[in-house]
């Protein structure tokens, strides 16, 4: 490690470094605040855009994209890799995997074998999810947590919890209905009860009751699996011992791509602060506001305080496959232990933070709007907190945005990881009363370059990068000092590893 001292700060190192060994609260308290300050001045907006150029020429340099599974998302990778390398962090690159292609080769089998015979009509009563692995299974069917008859509007939780697999017999062919939760965590969690196959049916309100064919985007399960007419799986529910012949004929091609990790050599690590971006871009575009924009404000604000004796340990996060499920964020979390997870007192999110019609959203922790999902874990309001104070020192205005697990938090709220972060806006509108506050245009769309071509350099508002620039340095340096707000995380229950997803 090269322990040279960024210039200009050696005298307030040199004050930080000293009161550790001492640390007392009210010197804690101090650090925090010396630290942002310093930290803030040393991350800059105009250094920011230079890695925001460097992704856009990657981008140019490799047909307009950096998505997952593109020479453009490695080179991205390795841009971001080296820079932190030659700052001086230990990067790990984390493997991590995606569908590369999915074929199927034949229709798919659905027949009740006892206690009596009777074939479904396969891609018409049936259809295989995209992308199922292979399978072919014979097993009793198992109904998970059904609501029969089904309620006059959506209800089911069918399979959407963990604890609905309770007393569900491993190697049996799990039976779901369609509800409010995605598909993916439904067949995620009919994974990890140990299903040989799944079976998911139409919720059976009007309008909810065909089969068709759908890319749910997860495999992970490793059983085959299919989408059913409501009477299917209505038929299935009501007989009792119902064994089935499960076939399904693919073929499953994944590609692995990486996350980059980067911790700082310094700080406790029983106690560590993630702060993340998702590095990979939507295959349409070359992705620069979404997420360049948090994944070079993160890059700068790690290489500015590299040598930073700090308390926390501080890890960055560069996440693959956002865009196409959470994956890399999502295997990520999978991947560590309990005790790996409890060492993670937090977890920052930087998903958008420059649209060019901005507003300054902070993720709802403590679901004080009170709309769509609910608070996060403990801590997460103490995050949303804190993040406000900072705009508040400023006079800017702030606004809550759900906090719904729709980016790379949320398999870390997932497993009770407190998260919170900024998001700047995405396809949605931007409200009258929100331009009164920020500026820019009522009626039109906070990016509307979000997911396009177009989501180039020129799509970045540098006043809202520079203003967000400051606030992630800001709360990292505040966090790699002082975790006082954040309870204690207790051991984990070994509590649900849904992943949670769009797709209902
Ligand atoms: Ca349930
Ligand atoms: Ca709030
Ligand atoms: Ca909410
Ligand atoms: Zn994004």
């Amino acid at each position: 490690m090269r322990v040279s001292i960024i210039k200009g700060v050696t005298a307030v190192v040199a004050a930080l470094a000293l009161p550790l060994a001492v640390s007392s609260p009210a010197q804690a308290r101090g650090l925090d605040d010396s630290f942002a300050r310093l930290l803030m001045k040393e991350v800059t907006g105009a250094n920011v855009q230079k890695h925001l150029a460097a992704l856009q020429g990657i981008a140019d340099a490799n047909s307009g994209t950096r998505a997952a599974g593109t020479p453009g998302y490695a080179a991205s990778r390795d841009y971001v890799a080296g820079k932190l390398r030659k700052a001086g962090y230990k990067v790990t690159l984390n493997p991590i995997n995606f569908v590369e292609s999915w074929t199927e080769n034949s229709p798919p089998t659905l027949e009740l074998t006892a206690p009596s015979q009777k074939t479904y009509a396969p891609n018409e009563d049936f259809h295989t999810f995209e992308p199922s692995p292979a399978g072919d299974v014979t097993a009793q069917v198992q109904g998970v947590d059904l609501t029969l008859p089904p309620t006059p509007t959506p209800t089911s939780t069918s399979g959407c919890e963990a604890s609905d697999f309770n007393g569900f017999v491993a190697g049996r062919i799990a039976l779901i209905q369609r509800g409010t939760c995605a598909f993916a965590t439904k067949i995620r969690n009919a994974g990890f009860a140990g299903a040989s196959g799944i079976i998911v049916f139409n919720e059976g309100q009007p309008g909810r009751t065909d089969a068709f064919p759908l890319n749910i985007g997860e495999w992970r399960a490793g059983v085959p699996m299919v989408f059913a007419d409501f009477a299917v799986g209505n038929e299935l529910a009501s007989t009792p011992g119902a064994t089935v012949h499960l076939k399904v004929d693919a073929t499953l091609n994944l590609g692995t791509d990486h996350n980059v990790i980067a911790e700082t050599r310094l700080g406790d690590p029983r106690n560590v602060v993630m702060v993340g971006a998702h590095l990979d871009s939507v295959t349409a575009g070359p992705g620069i506001n979404d997420n360049g924009s948090g994944t070079a404000t993160i890059l700068e604000t790690a290489l500015r305080m590299a040598h930073y004796p700090v308390r926390n340990k501080v890890r960055f996060g560069f996440w693959a496959a956002e865009e196409i499920g959470l994956l890399g964020s999502d295997q990520y979390v999978e991947s560590l232990t309990d005790a790996q997870r409890d060492r993670i007192r937090l977890y920052l999110n930087f998903d958008m933070v420059a649209s060019p019609n901005y507003a300054y959203k902070l993720y709802d922790g403590d679901d004080s709007d009170a709309t769509g999902s609910p608070a996060g874990p403990p801590g997460s309001a103490q995050i949303e907190k804190q993040l406000e104070a900072f705009y508040d020192a400023r006079g800017l205005g702030h606004v809550g945005t759900d906090f719904d697990g729709r980016s790379d938090y949320g398999p870390f709220i997932t497993v009770g990881i407190p998260s919170g972060g900024i998001f700047t806006g995405a396809e949605g509108i931007k409200t009258a009363q929100e331009a009164a506050v920020f500026g820019g245009t009522a009626g039109a769309p906070y990016d509307a370059c979000y997911h396009q071509a177009c989501d180039t350099t020129a799509n970045i508002n540098a006043t809202a990068l520079d203003v967000n620039v400051d606030a992630i340095a800001d709360s990292t340096a505040r966090f790699a000092f002082n975790l006082r707000s954040i309870p204690e995380r207790a051991a984990t229950t070994g509590a649900s590893r849904v992943a949670l997803r769009t797709a209902s």
